[in-house]
């Protein structure tokens, strides 16, 4: 079995290689995000960060997040991409309510645009509160807006579901969302 640390930075090695770089390592991911298991084992192994198969397995299969999935020998991370892929997600009804957890400083510049999608292709938002307080903590004390997800679904947002349960929809107007204080 792997120890936590070497876990934690076989996904770090993934997630920057299947979503923002793949490139840097000499991969190709395919319109979807898509790329041989076997290829990336090896261009990892030729570029000094060896993973093994039951490694990768692990990962996958252990990763609090679930944010890789293999299939029929390829891989590709749910969602997160800065990297342009199609990951032809259906387009769902959202539950009513939805949230995003961000800090303090985020807050005037969201008050005035809404939530913005940034480095990434979408705005994430969270199906429950603690989900959202997790995301928000990787910056500093989270702050956890509330999205009216219903009414954006009303209104005609669409919304999609990646493999793990990250809820993805283009823009939030600063009208959909309630602020603590
Ligand atoms: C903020 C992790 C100013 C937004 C997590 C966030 C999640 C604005 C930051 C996933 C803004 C973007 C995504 C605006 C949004 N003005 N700031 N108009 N609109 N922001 O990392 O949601 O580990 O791209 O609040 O667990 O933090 O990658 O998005 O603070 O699921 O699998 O701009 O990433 O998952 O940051 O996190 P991010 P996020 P993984």
């Amino acid at each position: 079995m792997m120890d936590e640390r070497r876990m934690v930075r076989v996904s770090k090695y993934l997630a920057k290689h299947l979503r923002h770089q793949p490139e840097r390592i000499g991969l190709t991911l395919d319109a979807s995000g898509w790329v041989e298991v076997e290829t990336l084992l090896r261009v990892a192994g030729e570029h000094g960060f060896p993973i093994t198969m039951p490694e990768l397995e692990q990962v996958v299969a252990a990763n609090d997040k679930r944010r890789y999935v293999i299939q029929d020998g390829r891989i590709r991370a749910s969602q997160g991409h800065s990297v342009p892929v199609r990951l032809d997600l259906p387009v769902v009804e959202p539950p009513a309510i939805l949230y995003h957890g961000t800090v303090a400083r985020n807050l005037p510049s969201i008050r005035a645009q809404g939530l913005r999608p940034m480095n990434r292709h979408h705005v994430h938002l969270s199906p429950d509160r603690e989900t959202a307080t997790r995301v928000g903590a990787r910056r500093g004390v989270p702050v956890v807006l509330v999205a009216d997800a219903a009414a954006m679904h009303a209104a005609g947002h669409e919304f999609q579901v990646s493999a793990n349960g990250v809820w993805l929809v283009d823009h939030v107007p600063p009208g959909f969302l309630r602020f603590p204080g």
